[in-house]
C-alpha cells in the first residue's frame, strides 16, 4: 500500500517551481507559454513513469491512460494552467490527485474492468487568450475553431501562433467525437474555491451544480490628450465612464444577490500624464439564476456609454443526479461520514462544459480559508489524503473490477 501523504507531497512539490512568480509567489502558467510546456512535460513524466500510455489531442488536451482507450472509460483530471498570479492547488491538485490515486489502486492490485485515463485540460482558465476552458470547450464543439485560432494575446499574439509555436497544429482545432466516445464519466477532483467545507467542518464535498457565469468585454472610447494643459471641461476621459460602469455593476450585483467583477483592465496608452485614448475591461458576471445574471448585465450595459460584446457563457450546470448520488454514498463509505455535504459552486470547471456531453461529477476537497485565485490558496494535505481516497474509491467503482 502507498503512502499517499507521501505521494501527494512528492508530486505538489515537483510542480512548485513551474512558473512561480518569486514577486508573489503566485503562478503565471498561461496556455502555450514556456511554463506551460514545463507543466505539459511534467504530465507526460507522470505518464511515463507509470506505464501510462500518452496521448495528446487535437485540441492540445493531454491524456494518460491505464488500460486501452476505449469507449466508456473512466476519466478523472483537471487543469495546470492558472489565472495571474493563482494558487498551486486551483486544478494542479486535481491533476495530483489522479495520479496518487492510480498509485493507491494498483497498490492494492485492483484491476479495472474499464480502462481510467487521467486528462489535463488545456487553457481552463483563458488567462492569456480571454476563454476559459477552452481545450475542453473545443473538445466539444462548444468552441468554434476559427474563433479560437483568431484570439489574441495582450502582445496580439493568436492563439493559432502561440499553439504552433509550442508545437501543436492549430489547423486540427475543433469537436473530437473520438475522444468524447471515450469519456464513459469524467470525475473531476478540485480545491473548493470557497468556505463551505469549512463551515460544515467536512474534507471532501460533492459538485451538485455550477452556477451560469458568463464573461463581457466592455470598450471605452476616449480622446488622447495631455493630462497638464487640458482643461476639464475639454475632455473626453474614459476611465470616468469606466469608473461609474464598475460602480453600477456592484449597485447591480448587491440589489440582486449576485456576483459582478471588472477584475481585469486595460489602459491605452496607460501614461501618467495622458489622458487615455480607450478604456478596455472585462466583466465576470455569476448567479444561481442565468435570468438574473443576463438581467443584471443587461442594467449595466444600460447604464453604460461603452461598448459591450459577450466573450463567453457558461449555462447552468445540473451534475447528474444518479451519478452524484452514487459518489456520495462511495465518499461517505470511504470517509466513514452519515452524509457527505453536496453543494453548487460559483466557479467554472472543465467538468461544467463535459457535462453537456457525458455523465460528469465533481469532487471537492477542503480550502482552509475559502481563498482561490490568489497566491495565499491553500489546502491542508490530510485533507487532501482524503481527497485521494476518495477519489480512488470512486474511480474503482466506476470502473469495476
Ligand atoms: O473562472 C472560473 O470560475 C474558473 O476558475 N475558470
Ligand atoms: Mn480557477
Ligand atoms: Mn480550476
Amino acid at each position: 500500500m502507498i503512502d499517499v501523504e507521501a505521494g501527494l507531497r512528492e508530486l505538489l512539490d515537483s510542480l512548485h517551481p513551474i512558473g512561480r512568480n518569486p514577486g508573489t509567489s503566485g503562478y503565471r502558467r498561461y496556455a502555450w507559454t514556456p511554463a506551460d510546456r514545463e507543466c505539459r512535460e511534467w504530465f507526460h513524466r507522470q505518464a511515463r513513469a507509470r506505464s501510462l500510455a500518452y496521448q495528446v489531442d487535437r485540441n492540445g488536451n493531454q491524456w494518460a491512460w491505464w488500460g486501452e482507450p476505449r469507449a466508456g472509460s473512466v476519466i478523472t483530471g483537471s487543469h495546470l494552467d492558472s489565472v495571474p498570479d493563482g494558487g498551486a492547488f486551483d486544478g494542479p491538485l486535481g491533476l495530483v490527485s489522479s495520479f496518487v490515486a492510480i498509485d493507491l489502486l494498483r497498490s492494492r492490485d485492483i484491476v479495472p474492468t474499464r480502462s481510467v485515463a487521467v486528462a489535463n485540460f488545456a487553457d481552463e482558465e483563458g488567462a492569456r487568450f480571454g476563454i476559459a476552458c477552452a481545450g475542453s470547450r473545443l473538445l466539444t464543439g462548444a468552441l468554434e475553431p476559427d474563433r479560437a485560432r483568431s484570439r489574441t494575446d495582450a502582445d496580439g499574439v493568436t492563439l493559432a501562433e502561440a499553439m504552433r509555436a509550442a508545437g501543436h497544429d492549430p489547423g486540427r482545432l475543433g469537436r473530437d467525437d473520438e475522444a468524447l466516445a471515450r469519456i464513459g464519466v469524467f470525475v473531476e477532483l478540485h480545491i473548493e474555491q470557497g468556505r463551505a467545507l469549512v463551515d460544515l467542518d467536512a474534507p471532501v464535498g460533492v459538485a451538485t451544480a455550477i452556477w451560469p457565469h458568463g464573461r463581457w468585454r466592455f470598450d471605452f472610447v476616449g480622446r488622447a490628450d495631455h493630462a497638464g494643459t487640458t482643461k476639464l471641461g475639454d475632455r473626453q476621459d474614459p476611465m470616468l465612464p469606466y469608473a461609474r460602469t464598475v460602480l453600477a455593476a456592484r449597485d447591480e450585483a448587491v440589489r440582486r444577490d449576485l456576483l459582478a467583477t471588472f477584475g481585469r483592465t486595460l489602459v491605452e496608452p496607460n501614461g501618467t500624464n495622458a489622458i487615455p485614448s480607450r478604456v478596455t475591461s472585462w466583466l465576470d458576471a455569476r448567479g444561481p439564476d442565468p435570468a438574473e445574471v443576463t438581467a443584471l448585465v443587461a442594467a449595466v450595459v444600460d447604464e453604460s456609454t461603452a461598448e459591450v460584446s459577450n466573450e463567453s457563457w457558461s449555462p447552468l450546470v445540473e451534475f447528474d443526479r444518479p451519478l452524484r448520488a452514487r459518489i456520495a454514498s462511495v465518499v461517505e463509505r470511504v470517509t466513514g461520514t452519515a452524509q457527505v455535504p453536496m453543494l453548487p459552486t460559483g466557479a467554472g470547471h472543465d467538468a461544467g462544459v463535459l457535462a453537456a456531453e457525458v455523465p460528469t461529477a465533481m469532487l471537492f476537497v477542503r480550502n482552509p480559508t475559502g481563498v482561490s485565485h490568489s497566491p495565499a490558496e491553500h489546502a491542508e494535505l490530510a485533507d487532501c489524503v482524503v481527497g485521494v481516497e476518495a477519489l480512488a474509491a470512486v474511480v474503482e467503482e466506476l470502473a469495476g473490477r
